[in-house]
C-alpha cells in the first residue's frame, strides 16, 4: 500500500476528516474486516489477538496515539471450553450451601427479633458460592509444615462463615444464638472478624473497609520476604486470599497499593472481587459498569484479571450468537439496568434487555419467562467460579483479581434480593421464611418455621462427612488464629545488655539518633537480630537510618538491577534479595500495613518478627489512624517510632509537619503503651521491657515511643529509676534545699530542659526548691489511676488502693507543674489525682514555621514560661504574692500580651 504516511497517520488526521470520510473510508474498512474475519477463522481468536497487537505496535511506531480505555468485553475471561472438569459433588455442594444460606439468615433474623443488635443477611447471600468454592476446593488449613492459605474475609460476611463453623461442629447453637451478644452469659460471637475478641477463629480484622485489600497485598509481600530471609517455615509456599466488595474499592485504601503486588510479582496473591452492584445506599455504577471499570484498574496495574460474569445457562446463548448481538447487548446494558433485571419478572428482561433486538428475542424464543428470570449471574455457579479459582491458583507472575457478578441478597426473594434496601434488611416474615426455604430445600417444618430455627445435618449424614471430608483433605478448618504455645519465648537481652546507654554522654545527640544506635545494637545480638524488622517510609536519611543500609541492606525481591549512583560511598543504597529492612517509599498505610503483617507473623507463620516502624510523628495516627486501632484489634507487636516529634522540637517546618497531638491519639488506643521519652537510658529501659513483655512473657501490645530530633548531652541513669520509666513518672532531679517554697515540675522529651533550667532561676531569683520529674507516659498513669479510682468504687467498704500517681505524689509538698512538648490534654489526663491539681504547659494550636526558641516562647513551653507557671500556681494557692508573678513576666522578659495559640 502505498499510503504518504505522515498525512494518513498524522495528529489530527481522523478529526479532519482527510481521507478517512466516505466511500473510500467505508471500503478501507470492509476489506479490513474481511482480512480480520478471515484470521479469525484460520487463526483463532488468540492467535489473532496477537496479530492486531503487532499492528498496534506498529500504529504506536508512527507515534500515532491509540485509542485508550480498550476494554475486553463483558464476558467471561475463561470460554467454556477452557472450563476444567469440576472435581467435587456439585449437587452435594449445593446442598451444604443452602444450609449454611439458612443459618446464616436465620442467626441475623434471630438476632433482631429479640434486640436491635444488627447483622447482614444480604452481602453473604451474594457471596456464598465464592465462599463454599474456596472452601471445598482451595483454602487449604493450617498444618504442621504449612502456615495455611491466609483468607480475609469480608467483614459483612461474618454470619456465613459462622454458619459454616456451625455445620462443621466447631460452634454450637448457643453461639449462633449470641451472634453479635458478646457480653451474654457464655459470651457470643463478635459482629466481625475480631481477632481481639474471637483470638482462636478471626486472623485479619476487615471490617474497616479498604484496610483488609491494603493489608493482603503487604502480607503477601511479607510472606515473599520472611521466605527471602530464610524464616518462612513452609515447604510449599501459602496463597493470600482477599475477599473484597465492589463498593469497598471506592476506599482509596483498596486500590492504592495495586502496582506493588504487581511489581513484585505477587502470585501468592488472589483476590475475589464481589460484584454484586450494590453496596449499602443503592448501586455502585448505576451508570456504568463496575466490573468494566475495575478491570481496567487491574489491567492498567498489571495484574492477572478473571472475570465471572454470566453462569453456564448464558454459555449456550453467547455460543450460538453469532451476530455478536448478545454481548453487544450486554455492553450496552449498565449496572442500574442489571440490578432491575434481578428483581423483575423473566418478562421484564425478556422485553428490556434481549427485546432491544428483534434477532435477541429470537434467541431466547426457546425459554420460559421463568427460565430467563433463572440465567444466573457468574458469581452463583460453582463451575464458573471453581474454574476461575483454579485459573488464579495456577497463573504464575503476577496478582489475580476476579471479578465476579452475583445479586445482593440472592434468595432472599421479595425481602431484599437485588432492592437497594437489601443491604439494611435484618428482618424477614412467615411467608418470606416460607420461600426462601422452599428455594433452597431446607427440610424445615411449617410449625416451626416461625421461629426460624438453625439447621444442621447429622453427624453421619452424607452432608456432613462431605463437609468435614474436604476440610480434611485441605488440612483443617478456616478461618482459625493459632499461637503456638512459645511463640512468645525469645531469647531477649536482659537490660544490662544496653549498659552504654545507661551510662550517658557528653556528645550531643538526640533521642532519635540514641534509638538508632540501640537498633543496631540490636542487630549485633545473635540470636534476636534476625527477627528484627526495620520498616522506613522514605525518611531513613532524616533520621540516620541509612547507617544500616550497607551493612543489612534494603529488602528487594529483584536485589539491584543497577550500580546505585552512590555505591563509592559508604551508606550506599544498598537493595538485596535477602534485605532486612523494609523501605516502603513514601506510604504510611503502606508501612503501617507492613509493620502488622511483621508484627502478627508471631501468629500468622508462628515467627516471631520484631518490626521498628520509624517515621514522621505527624504522619502517624492522624494520618493512618484506623491502621494503629486495627493493629491493635489484631493484637500485633512492635515498637512504633514517631519521629521529629514535638510542635516546637521540630523547628522549622510548620503547621502540618509539628506534631503536638500524637500522644492523645496514642491514649485512645486500648493495647498501646505511649511514651514519651527524654534521655537515651530511658528509650533503653522502655524498648528492653517491651521486648520482654512482647517476645518473652508473649502480651499482645504494642508500643510507641515518641522520639525527637533535638540534641543535648544525655544524663547517667540515676538508680533506681526504671519502675518510675516504665510506670511513666520518676524524680529525676530533686530542687535544691533549704528554699522557703516547694515546686515540683513533670518535664517529657527534649522540654525537660525547659524544666531544669526553669529549676535553676526557681532557686536562684525566688526561693522555689523545684523537684524536676521525668514523665514518660501520662497514657499509663491515667489508666492506672482509673484502675484503681473504679476498684474503689466497687469495694467501697475495704481498704482503697492507692494508684501509682497518688502514691509516687502522696508525701510531696508544694504545686505541681508540667511541661511538654504535646497539647495539655496530655498531661491533664493525671490532673484529677495530682494533689492541689496540675498547672500544665502544653502546645496547643496549629505549628508554625520558625526556631525552637521562638516557637517555645510562642507556645509557652520555655524556660521563662514555666518559671511564671510554677510562681503562678504558688500564688494561686496564696503561697507567694501575684506581684512576684507579674515582675517574674517583666524581668524574665514575657509579654503578657502576646497572642493565645489556641484558636477557638
Ligand atoms: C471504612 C468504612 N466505611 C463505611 C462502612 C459502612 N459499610 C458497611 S458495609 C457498606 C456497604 C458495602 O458495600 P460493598 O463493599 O459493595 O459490599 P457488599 O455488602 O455489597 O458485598 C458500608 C458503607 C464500613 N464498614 N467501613
Ligand atoms: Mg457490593
Amino acid at each position: 500500500m502505498n499510503v504518504e504516511k505522515k498525512d494518513f497517520y498524522g495528529p489530527g488526521a481522523a478529526n479532519t476528516g482527510r481521507r478517512s470520510g466516505g466511500e473510500t473510508s467505508d471500503k478501507w474498512a470492509e476489506s479490513l474486516q474481511s482480512v480480520f474475519d478471515l484470521a479469525l477463522e484460520n487463526q483463532g481468536p488468540e492467535r489473532t489477538a496477537q496479530l492486531l497487537n503487532k499492528l498496534a505496535d506498529r500504529l504506536r511506531a508512527s507515534q500515532t496515539e491509540l485509542p485508550r480505555g480498550f476494554n475486553p468485553p463483558y464476558v467471561n475471561t475463561i470460554p467454556p471450553e477452557q472450563q476444567p472438569p469440576f472435581p467435587g459433588d456439585w449437587q452435594m455442594e449445593r446442598r451444604i450451601k443452602s444450609y449454611i444460606r439458612w443459618n446464616a439468615m436465620a442467626m441475623v433474623v434471630k438476632a433482631n427479633s429479640t434486640t436491635n443488635v444488627g447483622g447482614h443477611i444480604s452481602t453473604y447471600a451474594s457471596a456464598a458460592t465464592l465462599y463454599e468454592v474456596g472452601f471445598n476446593h482451595f483454602f487449604r488449613g493450617r498444618t504442621e509444615n504449612f502456615p495455611g492459605d491466609l483468607v480475609y474475609f469480608q467483614g459483612h460476611a461474618t454470619p456465613g462463615m459462622y454458619a459454616r463453623a456451625f455445620l462443621e461442629g466447631r460452634l454450637e447453637e448457643r453461639h449462633l444464638q449470641n451472634f453479635r451478644q458478646e457480653l451474654a452469659e457464655g459470651g457470643g460471637l463478635s459482629s466481625y472478624p475480631h481477632p481481639y475478641l474471637m483470638p482462636d477463629f478471626w486472623q485479619f480484622p476487615t471490617v474497616s473497609m479498604g484496610l483488609g485489600p491494603l493489608l493482603s497485598i503487604y502480607q503477601a509481600r511479607f510472606n515473599r520476604y520472611l521466605q527471602a530471609r530464610g524464616l518462612a517455615k513452609w515447604t510449599e509456599e501459602p496463597k493470600v486470599w482477599c475477599f473484597v466488595g465492589d463498593g469497598e474499592t471506592d476506599e482509596p485504601e483498596t486500590l492504592g497499593s495495586l502496582t506493588l503486588a504487581s511489581r513484585e510479582n505477587l502470585d501468592n496473591l488472589i483476590w475475589v472481587v464481589n460484584c454484586n452492584l450494590q453496596r449499602l445506599d443503592g448501586p455502585v455504577r448505576g451508570n456504568g459498569k463496575i466490573i468494566q471499570e475495575l478491570e481496567a484498574a487491574f489491567l492498567g496495574a498489571g495484574w492477572n484479571v478473571i472475570k465471572v460474569i454470566w453462569g453456564s445457562d448464558w454459555d449456550d446463548l453467547l455460543a450460538r450468537d453469532k451476530s455478536g448481538l448478545l454481548v453487544k447487548r450486554m455492553e450496552e446494558a449498565v449496572d442500574g439496568d442489571y440490578q432491575k433485571y434481578s428483581v423483575e419478572p423473566g418478562s421484564y428482561t425478556r422485553r428490556h434487555f434481549f427485546g432491544k433486538y428483534p434477532e435477541l428475542l429470537e434467541l431466547v424464543n426457546h425459554l420460559t419467562d421463568d427460565q430467563i428470570r433463572k440465567l444466573q449471574r457468574g458469581g452463583h455457579d460453582t463451575r464458573k467460579v471453581y474454574a476461575a479459582y483454579q485459573a488464579a491458583f495456577e497463573h504464575k507472575g503476577r496478582p489475580t483479581v476476579i471479578l465476579a457478578k452475583t445479586v445482593k441478597g440472592y434468595g432472599l426473594g421479595e425481602a431484599g434480593e437485588g432492592r437497594n434496601i437489601s443491604h439494611q434488611q435484618k428482618k424477614m416474615n412467615e411467608k418470606e421464611l416460607r420461600e426462601f426455604r422452599a428455594r433452597f430445600n431446607i427440610p424445615i417444618s411449617d410449625d416451626v418455621i416461625a421461629e426460624t430455627p438453625f439447621y444442621r445435618p447429622p453427624a453421619d449424614s452424607p452432608e456432613t462427612k462431605y463437609l468435614l471430608e474436604r476440610r480434611k483433605a485441605l488440612g483443617g478448618f478456616l478461618p482459625r488464629r493459632k499461637v503456638n504455645p512459645g511463640s512468645g519465648g525469645l531469647d531477649v537481652p536482659k537490660p544490662d545488655y544496653f549498659a552504654e546507654f545507661f551510662k550517658g554522654s557528653n556528645t550531643e545527640v538526640s533521642t532519635t539518633m540514641a534509638f538508632v544506635r540501640l537498633v543496631s545494637v540490636l542487630l549485633r545480638d545473635k540470636s534476636l537480630s534476625k527477627h528484627i524488622v526495620p520498616i522506613i517510609p522514605d525518611e531513613a536519611r532524616t533520621f540516620g537510618l541509612d547507617a544500616l543500609f550497607k551493612d543489612i541492606g534494603i529488602y528487594s525481591s529483584k536485589g539491584q538491577l543497577y550500580e546505585p549512583v552512590d555505591s563509592q560511598s559508604l551508606l550506599y543504597y544498598n537493595e538485596k534479595k535477602d534485605g532486612q529492612i523494609l523501605e516502603e517509599g513514601i506510604t504510611e498505610a503502606g508501612s503501617m500495613s507492613s509493620f502488622i503483617a511483621a508484627g502478627t507473623a508471631y501468629a500468622t507463620h508462628g515467627v516471631p518478627m520484631i518490626p521498628f516502624y520509624i517515621y514522621y510523628s505527624m504522619f502517624g495516627p492522624q494520618r493512618v489512624g484506623d491502621l494503629f486501632w486495627l493493629a491493635g484489634d489484631i493484637r500485633a507487636k512492635g515498637f512504633l517510632l514517631g519521629a521529629t516529634s514535638g510542635r516546637t522540637t521540630l523547628n522549622g517546618e510548620g503547621l502540618q509537619h509539628q506534631d503536638g497531638h500524637s500522644l492523645l491519639h496514642a491514649s485512645t488506643l486500648p493495647t498501646l503503651l505511649a511514651y514519651d521519652p527524654a534521655f537515651a537510658y530511658e528509650i533503653a529501659v522502655i524498648i528492653a521491657d517491651g521486648l520482654r513483655r512482647m517476645y518473652a512473657e508473649g502480651e499482645d501490645i504494642f508500643y510507641y515511643l515518641s522520639l525527637y530530633n533535638e540534641n543535648y548531652a544525655m544524663p547517667p541513669m540515676p538508680a533506681g529509676v526504671e519502675d518510675g520509666i516504665l510506670k511513666g513518672l520518676y524524680k529525676f532531679k530533686a530542687g535544691a534545699e533549704g528554699k522557703k517554697h516547694k515546686a515540683h515540675i513533670f518535664g517529657s522529651g527534649p522540654i525537660i530542659n525547659s524544666a531544669l533550667k526553669a529549676q535553676e532561676i526557681l532557686a536562684d531569683r525566688y526561693g522555689v526548691s523545684a523537684d524536676v520529674w521525668s514523665a514518660t507516659s501520662y497514657k499509663l498513669l491515667r489508666t492506672d489511676a482509673l484502675r484503681c479510682k473504679r476498684w474503689n468504687m466497687l469495694h467501697p467498704t475495704e481498704l482503697p488502693k492507692k494508684s501509682c500517681v497518688e502514691t509516687l505524689l502522696a508525701k510531696e509538698q508544694g504545686v505541681f507543674v508540667s511541661v511538654s512538648d504535646y497539647m495539655r490534654m496530655v498531661p491533664d489526663q493525671i490532673a484529677p489525682w495530682v494533689p492541689g491539681g496540675l498547672m500544665t504547659l502544653g502546645t496547643d494550636g496549629f505549628g508554625r514555621s520558625d526556631t525552637r526558641a521562638r516557637l517555645r516562647r510562642f507556645f509557652e513551653v520555655d524556660t521563662e514560661s514555666t518559671v511564671i507557671a510554677t510562681l503562678y500556681a504558688l500564688a494561686e494557692k496564696g503561697q507567694i504574692g501575684k506581684e512576684i508573678v507579674a515582675k517574674a513576666i517583666k524581668d524574665l522578659g514575657v509579654n503578657p500580651e502576646k497572642v493565645f495559640p489556641q484558636i477557638v
